[in-house]
């Protein structure tokens, strides 16, 4: 893996995020700005085409532009067209969230100045991501951009965390009341895209011999019940909750994005989406399905399997695969289940929670006993300091 070969003290970094739709954009690209600056001290200046994406994940934002918000220099921009950096400190690093175009004038100056420059690319457990990882890219005017590719082994680019993290939730976990061993009702928390999945599920939970209490945040599940009829249309409006047989649906309002790991926390069972969420659930230790942000042509199945396939590897083959397969595959548009082939795959997950747990565990330990991503990147820095 080669590095870039110049770096100095107190960096300062230009770090450009296009908000596409939803709130994973900029919720990693948050993370990471905040990331650089508390753990290695560098000036960051946050790009951000909709300021209003990153109010809903932190509702005291500015909504005003330029601006500092929590140590972060908050800059407007448009992919392509324009850049706000007057009388901005000069980068040393410019990073491009997602593979977003950069102005003219950006590229001049990086033509000019010559900083680091990476594309901090999108999740992916698949090989040609982890090959890619760190490498260069020469562009056609001569300069030089880096990938890098976060993921689940050593290889990638890792996984964003926080330094405090782990103490955070063990100090969370501590604060707990032990639960009654049986009885209560089996809490999910749901945040995911569209689908006409949601209705069917919804239909196998309602039926459960045992309570289930399904929080759903977004507006996304409630607009898809409704459109299946599963739900009236002026359900969970006024109202925060619906009963549907054993299923209480509780609309789950926003929080920002540092309670947001407690809403995971606290759940038996999270269906996640996007990346931030997804990773955060990962590191929740509670059992988990992905519903994966849908791409084109269903490029988003290959990355799916690529997961599936690493978090296999490293958890002991379990009796909970076949289940945990099919109904990942149907959530995600893979495959459709019959109603009893659903019943019965839910049916063996809900059986037994702490099995299902206790794998979801043995994957957090695993990614926990890696760097994380901003470790790996201080790294790769110092690595070609000391090795140019
Ligand atoms: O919201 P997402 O599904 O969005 C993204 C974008 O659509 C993007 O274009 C796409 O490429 C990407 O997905 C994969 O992604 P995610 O990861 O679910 O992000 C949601 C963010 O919102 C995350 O940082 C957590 C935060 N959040 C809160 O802060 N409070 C909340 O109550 C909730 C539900 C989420």
């Amino acid at each position: 893996m080669s590095s870039p070969t110049h770096f100095t003290t107190n960096p300062v970094c230009w770090l450009f995020c296009t908000v596409i739709d939803n709130f994973g954009d900029i919720g990693v690209s948050w993370r990471l700005a905040q990331e650089l600056h508390t753990r290695l001290g560098w000036e960051i200046y946050l790009f951000v085409d909709d300021v209003t994406a990153l109010q809903t994940i932190l509702p005291d934002a500015p909504t005003q532009l330029p601006n500092k918000y929590r140590h972060i220099h908050l800059r407007d921009w448009r992919e392509r067209e324009y850049a706000d950096f007057q009388a901005a400190s000069m980068p040393n690093i410019i990073i491009e969230m997602f593979a977003c175009d950069l102005p003219e004038d950006i590229l001049h100056l990086i033509r000019s100045l010559k900083p680091i420059w990476l594309n901090w690319e999108y999740l992916s457990a698949e090989d040609w991501a982890i090959r890619t990882h760190a490498m260069p890219s020469l562009q056609a005017d001569g300069s030089q951009k880096y990938f890098w590719q976060m993921g689940f082994v050593q290889q990638s680019g890792g996984l964003l965390r926080e330094q405090n993290y782990v103490n955070q939730y063990a100090d969370w976990i501590k604060r707990q009341p032990e639960k009654p061993v049986s009885g209560s009702p089996i809490s999910i928390f749901a945040f995911g895209y569209s689908s006409e999945i949601w209705a069917k599920w919804c239909e196998i939970f309602s039926a459960q011999s045992h309570p289930i209490i399904l929080r759903t945040a977004g507006t996304q599940i409630i607009s898809s019940l409704k459109n299946a009829a599963l739900l009236p249309e002026n359900a969970l409006i006024q109202d925060t909750e619906y009963t549907l047989g054993s299923l209480k649906i509780i609309r789950q309002d926003f929080v920002p994005q540092e309670q947001f790991d407690e809403l995971l926390w606290a759940s038996d069972i999270n269906i996640i989406r996007g990346e931030d969420s997804f990773i955060r659930a990962q590191y929740a230790a509670v059992p988990f399905l992905w519903h994966i942000y849908p791409q084109a042509e269903m490029a988003h199945l290959d990355k799916l399997d690529a997961f599936w396939q690493t978090f296999w590897q490293h958890v002991p083959n379990n009796s909970f695969q076949a289940a945990l397969t099919a109904l990942s595959n149907e959530l995600n548009g893979a495959s459709v289940l019959s109603t009893a082939q659903r019943a019965e795959y839910w049916a063996i997950l809900l059986a037994d929670l702490s099995e299902w747990q206790r794998i979801t565990q043995i994957w957090q330990q695993y990614l926990w006993a890696q760097s994380d991503a901003v470790t790996r990147l201080a790294a790769w820095l110092c690595d070609g300091l000391v090795n140019p």
